[in-house]
């Protein structure tokens, strides 16, 4: 493997630029790719728990809406009924931007 790496001239892990991969180098770039994964990992969990989130409030939003009618909450009502529109295109924007980087992401 370090002869592939000494012939290609350049590798990513070869922080000095002198064509070899140190033990030192090696153990840097492992380190490197490991958080980045790590990082890429809490992303997509933080990603997927906010689809859920958008979209529990879309399931709850009409009970929402019946439970500030039953507690004569008229205000609340008529405000959760105004916001409605604009809520439910943002939350569709949110799961489409979702779903749609996944399949942006696997198709790479
Ligand atoms: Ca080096």
């Amino acid at each position: 493997m370090s002869e592939e790496i000494e012939k290609s001239g350049f590798h990513p892990a070869d922080t000095n630029g002198d064509g070899k991969v140190s033990a030192e180098e090696h153990q840097m770039y492992m380190e490197f790719k490991r958080k980045e994964l790590e990082d890429a990992d809490a992303m997509r969990d933080a990603q997927r728990n906010m689809a859920w989130f958008a979209l529990f409030g879309m399931l709850l939003y009409p009970f929402a809406v019946v439970v500030a009618s039953l507690a004569g909450l008229d205000q609340a009502q008529a405000t959760l009924g105004d916001m409605a529109p604009t809520y439910f295109v943002a939350v569709a924007g949110i799961v489409a931007a979702f779903f749609g980087a996944q399949a942006y992401s696997k198709g790479k």
